[in-house]
């Protein structure tokens, strides 16, 4: 038999917290995957994966695969049996909730895959306690909260209807890096016509999408709204039967009235010219679309600047209907019944963002325990050494991952978590509507998927029976929107999502009505003379959060910062780069394109090679939801 007749191709999906839930094809020689392939048949991935994913084979077979439980003996940790690892946090967790209660215990799971089999694991721990449990979101809370008041409800336009659209607003988006399969909807649509505007402070690949590019202060795009919305009232742009379908619109009309549009841009930090332009190309033509991105709602204003953007929307009449919509979020679990999953409320809940210090802080009882599924806390929150003093001083923590993440170098126990090609598992997207399997493609010895370790764990302590079923029966049981068995065969657009949101202007609110925000909030305050630079820590090409493919360097950071904002330092010098918390040392980048207000440097850097952002940024909560203000820390550059 050729080699070539022995290769197998197997069909299954990326779970990663990406938007794009990718469709893979994955060949498979002799028992091992020789590539990985975006799935043409799948409409959204079109053939072609991220380059993190498409250099994912490096983790899978990296000799950092964690293929054995680790224990912590005398200080180490050291290998075990899974029976010892299981029995060890069976009998612990049940000493615990004897002794102290189940809220002891804490659960964090985070977004390392974005698989519905996760909330199968919530379910265990709610059955076995309840647990304590996260409270907010560090990745879109703002933002979710936000179209929550407004709209009632969360979700988007079909995402190949934007290429009904006569013009689209790239709101603090960066396609190219974390949505790349947005590109050629973007690429149809202004094929057909659509023009293309780009708000951001940060200069990227995406200026080459749009004829015009707003670059405002960072978290000045309240203000930019409000100067956009007065422009569109000036110009007779807003819908004249608004009223029909908006709460507060007299409020709102006096609030962005409350200054001139040129105070508002000097707010905003833009010129008049530019709200101008961007008035023109959104208000001109409809229908228009916002495709408001998700690294925009990480400040302390986030949640306000999506209900601005929300706003822009509903003035001009332009949600609920097709080529239009202010997109944040598609429903992913739209087509699954989750509900089964929380037995009872949780008895207490942490805030995320402020994780290491609500774990110190808690009591009555103290978390005695914390159990991570699929998160790295100590590299991803803010203030990672309150997440490390936190861990550190607990009597007991598990980490269930594949690697030795700086989280996991803090644990008890540590448990060799499957990676996405080796899980069973089920997934929608937030960046559009279909629907998928995760298939274990291939196994890895000594490694398990998270179920299985649930099932471990929940016959040690007398669950194994409500646990018994296998990853089919609860796939099976969460997927209502649509059948298993199609799903299996082919990627299924969700039956239940809409082609419009909220079509009809008809909205989940009390009234029926969308919510217009009425009250001004807080402006962004200035950088100040010690630290005039705003640390932005984002998504880079290479890694998907504190994932690295094909491996994390070793060099330092890079911070890229306009010439005139690098203190002196030359390009590719060394320097400390300093925030009121704590400092790194960074590879100084000169880029004229940038603000002299930023200093960008790549997401998800890790402690132990000393590129964590998050050890110099302070935990700080967004205005409402329960995020993280992620982008607010102010720095410096200093001599080494
Ligand atoms: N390659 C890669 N892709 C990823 C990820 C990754 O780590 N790497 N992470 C994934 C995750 S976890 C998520 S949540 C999603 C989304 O991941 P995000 O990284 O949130 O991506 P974007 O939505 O593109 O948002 C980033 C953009 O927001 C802009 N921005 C920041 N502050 C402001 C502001 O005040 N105003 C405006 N107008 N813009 C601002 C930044 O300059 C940047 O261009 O993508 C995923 N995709
Ligand atoms: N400074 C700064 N910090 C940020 C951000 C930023 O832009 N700037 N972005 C924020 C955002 S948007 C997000 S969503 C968070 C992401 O934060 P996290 O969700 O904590 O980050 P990840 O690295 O995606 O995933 C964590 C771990 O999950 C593991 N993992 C993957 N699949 C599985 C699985 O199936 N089971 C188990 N048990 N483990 C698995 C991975 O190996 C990884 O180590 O970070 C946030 N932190
Ligand atoms: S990380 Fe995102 S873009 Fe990359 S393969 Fe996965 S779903 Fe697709
Ligand atoms: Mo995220």
């Amino acid at each position: 038999m050729s080699t070539r007749e022995a290769s197998t191709v197997v069909r299954t999906s990326c779970n990663r917290d990406c938007p794009d839930a990718c469709g893979i094809l994955a060949h498979v020689e002799g028992g091992r995957i020789t590539r990985l392939q975006g799935d043409p048949a799948h409409p959204v991935t079109r053939g072609f994966l991220c380059y993190r994913t498409d250099q994912f084979l490096h983790r899978q077979y990296s000799p950092e695969r964690l293929t054995t439980p680790l224990i912590r003996r005398d200080g180490a940790l050291t290998p075990a049996s899974w029976d010892e690892a299981l029995d060890l946090c069976a009998r612990t967790l049940t000493k615990m909730r004897a002794e102290s209660g189940p809220a002891s215990i804490f659960h964090y799971r985070s977004g390392g895959s974005l698989g519905l089999m996760k909330h199968v694991t919530d379910h265990f721990f709610s059955h076995f306690g309840p647990v304590t449990v996260k409270r907010g979101d560090i990745c879109g809370g703002a933002g979710d909260a936000a179209q929550l008041a407004d709209f009632g409800d969360e979700d988007a336009n079909d995402l190949h209807d934007l290429v009904n659209a006569k013009a689209i607003v790239l709101w603090g988006k960066n396609p190219h890096t974390s949505s790349p399969h947005l590109l050629p909807v973007l690429a149809e649509a202004r094929k057909r016509g659509a023009r293309v505007a780009l708000v951001d402070p940060v200069a990227h690949r995406g200026v080459g999408l749009a004829s015009l590019h707003v670059q405002p202060r960072p978290g000045g795009d309240v203000a930019l709204a409000f100067a956009v919305a007065q422009t569109l009232f000036a110009r007779g742009y807003t819908h004249p039967d608004a009223a029909r379908w908006c709460d507060h619109l007299d409020a709102f009309r006096a609030l962005v009235h409350a200054r001139t549009v040129a105070q508002w841009a000097l707010e905003a930090d833009v010129t008049v010219a530019a709200v101008e332009a961007l008035a023109e190309l959104y208000g001109r033509e409809a229908p228009a679309a916002i495709l408001v991105g998700w690294g925009m709602q990480r400040r302390a204003n986030g949640s306000a600047i999506v209900r601005a953007l929300d706003a822009l929307g509903l003035i001009t009449g332009n949600v609920g209907v097709a080529g239009g919509g202010v997109s944040f979020y598609f429903r992913r679990r739209g087509a699954f019944d989750t509900s089964f999953v929380d037995v009872a409320p949780p008895p207490r809940t942490l805030s995320e963002p402020l994780f290491g210090r609500e774990i110190l802080a808690a009591s009555d009882p103290p978390v005695r325990a914390v159990w991570v599924t699929a998160g790295n806390p100590v590299a991803m929150l803010p203030d990672s050494y309150a997440a490390i003093r936190a861990l550190e001083t607990r009597e007991f923590v598990v980490v269930v991952d594949s690697v030795l993440t700086d989280t996991a170098r803090l644990a008890t126990v540590v448990l060799p978590a499957a990676t996405m090609l080796e899980d069973d598992d089920v997934v929608g997207a937030y960046g559009h509507h279909y629907l998928n399997v995760v298939r274990p493609v291939v196994r890895t010895d000594g490694a398990r998927t998270d179920y299985e370790i649930t099932q471990g764990l929940a016959a040690r302590v007398g669950l194994g029976d409500h646990f018994a079923g296998d990853a089919r029966s609860w796939k099976a049981r969460m997927l209502t929107g649509a059948s298993l068995d199609d799903v299996e065969r082919a990627p299924v657009r969700n039956p239940r999502a809409p082609r419009v949101a909220f079509e009809g202007r008809v909205f989940a609110t009390d009234t029926g009505r969308a919510k217009l925000m009425t009250d001004a909030p807080i402006a962004p305050a200035p950088t100040a003379e010690a630290y005039p630079l705003l640390l932005h820590a984002l998504s880079t090409p290479a890694s998907q959060s504190s994932q690295w493919s094909p491996a994390e360097p070793d060099a330092h950071v890079e911070a890229r910062v306009h010439p005139e904002s690098a203190g002196g330092f030359a390009d590719g010098a060394l320097a400390t780069l300093r925030s009121a918390l704590g400092a790194m040392t960074v590879t100084v980048r000169h880029d004229a394109s940038q603000r002299r207000d930023v200093a960008l440097v790549p997401k998800g850097g890790s402690l132990a090679r000393g590129r964590c952002a998050n050890a110099i940024t302070q935990a700080r909560l967004t205005d409402a939801g329960e995020g993280a203000a992620l982008y607010e820390e102010p720095v410096r550059l200093e001599a080494l």
